[in-house]
C-alpha cells in the first residue's frame, strides 16, 4: 500500500481503514473459497467413515448416523434443505489431504481436534460433537482383561489416525512391548482382527463399539476398559473461510442450545408461541437476529424440526448401541456441551 504523506492522504487512509474495520466488526465473517464453492455447486461435500451408529448407509442406501445428521443440519443452514449434503467415505489416511485439496468441504468422520492439525496442517475445527477416547478391542483368546496387561501383543492400528501415535505413547509409558501392524483400509483392519493376524485393534471407542456390531462373532472379542487418550471429535474444515467455519460452529450450537431449552423436533411448533425473547430470536419469530447475521430467520427452527436437538440425534443413533451420554451431555447435566449465546 502506498504511503500517504500529505495530511489529506493520511486522513483518507485512516477513514478507509476504519470503514473496513467497522465492516468486520458489524457483521460479516466473509465468505471464502469453501462457501463460494458450496453455493456454486449446490451441495456440501461431506467426508465420512463407515461405522454403524455414526455413519452407515441403511438398507435403501441412504446414509444414516450421528455425524450424518450434522451434515444434514449444515445443508439446512446453507440451503434450507437437508438433502443438499453429499456423503463420501475415504480412509482416515486420505481424508485430511482430500479436505486440504478441496475435495471435501467438511469432514464429519470422527476427526480428533489436535494442535498439529490446527497449527501445522492448517485445519479448523467446529465444536466437539462427541467426546471420545481411544480404546482397544482384543481377541478374548488372548486372556487379557485390561490394556495394562498387554505385553508382546500384535496390535492393528489405522494409518493416519491419532490412535497410531497414541498406542506408541501408551506402551512407551507402560514399558511393555507391542508390535504395531499399520493398516489403511478399514475392511482390512477388521479382517486382520477376525483372522487372528493381530491380537487386538485400537481406534476411537466410538469406532470400535460400532464396528463390533459388524463382526461375525462379536462375543469373541473384549473391549478393554481403559481409554488411552482424549479424542474430542469435531467437524473439520480447511483454513481460509471464516464464514464457513462460523456456520459450522453455530449449526452445532443450535442443536445444543435447543436441548438446553427443551426444544425438540416434536414440540418446536409449540415453542413458536413462547414469550421468551431469546427463544423468539432463536426460532425466527422475531427475525431481527437472523437479519443481522444474514441467515434465514427459520434456519434454527428447520434444523430442530428436521434433525432434532443434540439429545434427539444422540438417542436416535447411539442409544441403540448402548451409549450413555456421559461427557456428551449438557453442561447443566454434568456434561461438556455448552452453547454460547444466540444474540
Ligand atoms: N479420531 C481419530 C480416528 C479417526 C477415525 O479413524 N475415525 C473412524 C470413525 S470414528 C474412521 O474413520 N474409521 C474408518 C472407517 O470408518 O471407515 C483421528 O482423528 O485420527
Amino acid at each position: 500500500m502506498a504511503v500517504h504523506s500529505s495530511p489529506r492522504g493520511w486522513r483518507a487512509l485512516v477513514a478507509t481503514t476504519l470503514i473496513a474495520a467497522t465492516g468486520l466488526a458489524s457483521g460479516a465473517a466473509f465468505a471464502g473459497p469453501t462457501l463460494d464453492r458450496i453455493k456454486e455447486r449446490g451441495t456440501i461435500r461431506v467426508g465420512v467413515g463407515t461405522t454403524p451408529g455414526f455413519f452407515a448407509p441403511d438398507s435403501n442406501g441412504k446414509w444414516q448416523g450421528f455425524f450424518i445428521d450434522y451434515g444434514r443440519a449444515l445443508a439446512i443452514t446453507v440451503f434450507g434443505d437437508p438433502e443438499k449434503a453429499q456423503f463420501t467415505t475415504s480412509s482416515p489416511q486420505q481424508r485430511l489431504p482430500a479436505l486440504q485439496a478441496g475435495e471435501f468441504d467438511v469432514l464429519l468422520s470422527g476427526v480428533t481436534v489436535t494442535i498439529s492439525r490446527a497449527l501445522k496442517l492448517g485445519f479448523h475445527f467446529g465444536p466437539t460433537i462427541f467426546y471420545d477416547g481411544q480404546a482397544i478391542l482384543a481377541r478374548k483368546e488372548t486372556g487379557v482383561k485390561t490394556a495394562a496387561e498387554l505385553d508382546g501383543a500384535t496390535i492393528g492400528v489405522q494409518s493416519g489416525t491419532t490412535g497410531e501415535l497414541n498406542i506408541a505413547d501408551f506402551f512407551r509409558k507402560s514399558g511393555h512391548k507391542f508390535t504395531p501392524v499399520t493398516i489403511e483400509d478399514t475392511s482390512e483392519f477388521i479382517a486382520a482382527l477376525e483372522a487372528g493376524r493381530v491380537d487386538a485393534i485400537t481406534q476411537d471407542s466410538s469406532d470400535l463399539v460400532g464396528k463390533l456390531t459388524q463382526l461375525k462373532k462379536p462375543d469373541d472379542y473384549i473391549l478393554l476398559p481403559e481409554r488411552l487418550s482424549k479424542e474430542p471429535l469435531a467437524p473439520a474444515i480447511a483454513g481460509g473461510d471464516d464464514r464457513w467455519l462460523e456456520l459450522v460452529n453455530w449449526t452445532v450450537n443450535v442443536t445444543i442450545q435447543a436441548e438446553e431449552w427443551g426444544i425438540t423436533s416434536k414440540n418446536v411448533d409449540e415453542f413458536l408461541k413462547s414469550d421468551d425473547p431469546a427463544i423468539k430470536r432463536f426460532l425466527g419469530v422475531d427475525p431481527s437476529l437472523a437479519e443481522t447475521i444474514g441467515l434465514d430467520p427459520k434456519w434454527a427452527y428447520s434444523i430442530i424440526k428436521v434433525v432434532g436437538n443434540y439429545g434427539e440425534i444422540f438417542d436416535r443413533h447411539l442409544k441403540p448401541l448402548g451409549w450413555e451420554r456421559g461427557y456428551n451431555n449438557l453442561w447443566t447435566k454434568g456434561g461438556l456441551l455448552y452453547s454460547p449465546p444466540f444474540r
